[in-house]
């Protein structure tokens, strides 16, 4: 049985470039959440049923994605779906399928507003993150083997859709020039004996690759 806890969060407690009091923010949020976990989660449906007027970077830019929010129901056991941007605005169209342990996803798209539709087939909860890298075995990573955001180059980070339960769907448009991508789930969760998990670790994680 795994444990959801607060180092799942932590791992994902990073800056995004341009946005530097993010981090802090967010390490008070999942400190806030830990302590009061209902709270957070009361908050968490209430920015989801708002319909696109929570504070959920829904731009689609690709600056940002996710929000304190999300990070905050990231961190419990019920992690619920924050659609990024509207699907409907998407250029084209991506299916990606998160499990234990592996992301599968075509292997090219057309460059654009992105989006992704992604579908969490397995049994714990999953992100997809995307970012702009030539090689996604060279990306930089933590001691527990989860991808360090802060060490990417500026700009590296597209975005992300943040982590849903298992048997959901969920939605991020992303504005993506032509290049050289990944798409990473970078979940880090403790198990009960103690045991760091992280996902891209165990395997989520797949290129793709963005033709203009
Ligand atoms: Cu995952």
């Amino acid at each position: 049985m795994q444990q959801i806890s607060a180092a799942r969060a932590s791992a994902r407690d990073m800056p995004i470039p341009g946005r530097p009091g993010r981090a802090a923010r967010r390490s008070r949020l999942i400190r806030l959440a830990v302590m009061a976990g209902v709270l957070v989660l009361a908050f968490g449906a209430a920015a989801c049923g708002s319909d696109g007027d929570s504070d959920t970077q829904a731009s689609g830019s690709g600056s940002a994605s996710g929000s304190a929010s999300g990070s905050a129901s990231g961190s419990t056991a019920e992690a619920a779906c924050e659609p990024v941007g509207d699907i409907k605005t998407a250029a084209t169209e991506v299916d990606a399928e998160l499990t234990e342990w592996s992301i599968t996803a075509p292997a090219t798209a057309t460059a654009g507003q992105v989006g992704f539709v992604a579908k969490n087939t397995g049994k714990e909860v999953h992100e997809l993150v995307v970012v702009r890298t030539d090689d996604m075995n060279a990306l930089p990573t933590k001691a527990d083997g989860s991808l360090d955001e802060e060490k990417l180059p500026s700009g590296a980070l597209i975005g992300e859709i943040e982590g849903f339960p298992a048997g959901e769907s969920c939605t991020g448009v992303f504005e993506m020039p032509a290049g050289k991508y990944a798409l990473i789930c970078n979940l880090v969760e403790t198990e009960a004996n103690g045991e760091v998990e992280s996902h891209l670790k165990e395997g989520m994680k797949r290129a793709i690759e963005v033709k203009a």
